[in-house]
Parts: C-alpha cells; sequence; structure tokens
C-alpha cells in the first residue's frame, strides 16, 4: 500500500483551489462493506423500505454496529490529509451515509466563513457531470465575505454557474473546503454517498464562535431536515471512546472546551 497523504504540490493546489480527488481509496472488499453498513444502517434508521426517493435521507456512522464507517474518522488515508490541510490538531467531527434526490443547489457547507475544514465524499454509484457528480467553484473557498457572491449565484439556474464537475466511481474520495461553493445536477432519486468530515481547530474568537455554534448548525440541518430514528448526532457509546484512543479524547476534550456539545440534540440524553 502507498503512504497515505497528499504531494506538497496536491496540498498545495487544494488551498488554492479548495479540492482534490482521491482516486480508489477502497479495495473492492471495503467497498462491500461499506454497502452492506450503508443498506443496515439506512434500514435502521428509517424502516427497510421507506425511501421512495421523494425526499433525502441521512444518518451518522459513527457507532460500533458499523465498524468500518466507525473508523474512518481515524484512517490515515482520511486523517494524514486532514492533518496536512488544516494542522496535527484538526478535529474529527462526524462520517454519516445519504441517500440523495435530484439536484443540489449551490451552497457551503459552514454558516460562516469563519468555520473550516475539510468533507471527504465517497459515491457508492459512478457519478458524472450530469448525473449527480459534484460541482465546485474553485477557490470560492477563500472569500472572506461571500454574500454579494450568494446573491449572484442564487441568481441564476444551478446550470449557468460556471464550475468544475469532479467525477467519481466508487472507490474515490472527493474532498473539498467546507466554504468550497458545491451543487450537483441529474443525479439519480437514489443517489448513495457517505462523508468524512473535519474542522480545523479554532484560534480567534470568531473561529471559537462559530464552532459552537455550528453544533446547534448541524442538529438543524441533519436530524431536523431529515428525520432518522436516532435524534442525536453523537451516541453515549461515541462520546464514552470505547477504544480508550487518545485521538478521539483529545478531539471531545476540545469540543467539549468550545462549547460544541452543548445544544440539545448534539449528544444522546
Ligand atoms: O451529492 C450531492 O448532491 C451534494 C453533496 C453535498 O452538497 C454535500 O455533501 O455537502
Amino acid at each position: 500500500m502507498t503512504q497515505p497523504g497528499l504531494t506538497d504540490a496536491e496540498v498545495s493546489r487544494f488551498k488554492t483551489f479548495g479540492y482534490h480527488v482521491m482516486k480508489q481509496v477502497f479495495s473492492a472488499e471495503e467497498r462491500a462493506t461499506i454497502r452492506r453498513e450503508f443498506d443496515f444502517m439506512l434500514a435502521e434508521q428509517y424502516g427497510p423500505s421507506a425511501y421512495d426517493g421523494s425526499k433525502r435521507h441521512w444518518t451518522m456512522m459513527m457507532d460500533e454496529d458499523t465498524p468500518f464507517f466507525a473508523s474512518l474518522l481515524e484512517d490515515p488515508r482520511f486523517l494524514t490529509v486532514a492533518r496536512q490541510l488544516y494542522g496535527d490538531d484538526v478535529v474529527g467531527i462526524g462520517i454519516d451515509a445519504n441517500r440523495y434526490t435530484g439536484d443540489t443547489h449551490w451552497h457551503r457547507d459552514t454558516s460562516t466563513v469563519h468555520q473550516y475544514g475539510v468533507k471527504f465524499a465517497f459515491y457508492l454509484q459512478p457519478v458524472a457531470a450530469d448525473t449527480g457528480a459534484l460541482r465546485v467553484i474553485p477557490g470560492m473557498h477563500r472569500l472572506p465575505d461571500d454574500d454579494s457572491f450568494r446573491e449572484g449565484v442564487r441568481a441564476l439556474e444551478l446550470e449557468e454557474v460556471p464550475c468544475t464537475s469532479l467525477p467519481s466511481e466508487p472507490g474515490d474520495v472527493v474532498a473539498f473546503d467546507l466554504r468550497l461553493w458545491h451543487a450537483s445536477h441529474g443525479g439519480s432519486t437514489d443517489r448513495r454517498m457517505c462523508t468524512v468530515v473535519y474542522y480545523a481547530n479554532p484560534k480567534t474568537e470568531e473561529e471559537l464562535t462559530a464552532l459552537r455554534n455550528q453544533g446547534e448548525g448541524n442538529v438543524r440541518a441533519g436530524l431536523r431536515n431529515f428525520e432518522p430514528k436516532r435524534q442525536y448526532l453523537y451516541s453515549k457509546s461515541w462520546m464514552s471512546n470505547p477504544h480508550g484512543s487518545p485521538v478521539r479524547r483529545a478531539w471531545i476534550d476540545r469540543l467539549t472546551e468550545v462549547g460544541y456539545f452543548e445544544a440539545p440534540g448534539v449528544v444522546e440524553a
């Protein structure tokens, strides 16, 4: 196996344009495990035949009942890259699984530009420019204030916005800065996509406030919008750090200190 991590040139490109595609990260055996755990947890959360393509289904995948998914935040294929991009103190935040339906309109993934990090996304089906691949507007994670940019983008049809498409095959992983504007067009009514997310460790007051508020934001974005059975982001089991991982311990301690876990619904009651 090759050493995990990006080359210096890849890191520099990511910092400039905000994305990077990692080819064939998962083996065929791992892809089979991913499909099995994906099916299991989506059926657990919504019922075995609840999906009819009318509404996105979403669930966290952090716990011991999906052990392969649960291992991904500390998998060097992701963690090493996240540390290269955002520093050794980058914080692991979440792993999820989605069944998307239809187009996804232009947006970024954080509520303010003061809160950033990386999302690693992988699809279980091939996706191309007009069949649901992620579209990004390169470099737009660097705007210090994107209010007027947002207005400009929202005034256009999804397909009119100049962008780059990031086609991918099962096994590939698309990494992008959470502030990067992205969308997708023409995907199927059952587009299966999973993500592994890290946040930069906040340094300034604005960044600390943004991270604290993001706990509540994530509850709204996930639990309230998509209504899975499990009404919390982090289980008591995950918070108990059952394998005694020093990496997870440091993340939990930092997120506790910042107040990220405080909003109702963030942690299992
Ligand atoms: O795959 C898609 O349609 C959009 C994915 C997306 O917006 C996201 O992961 O934040």
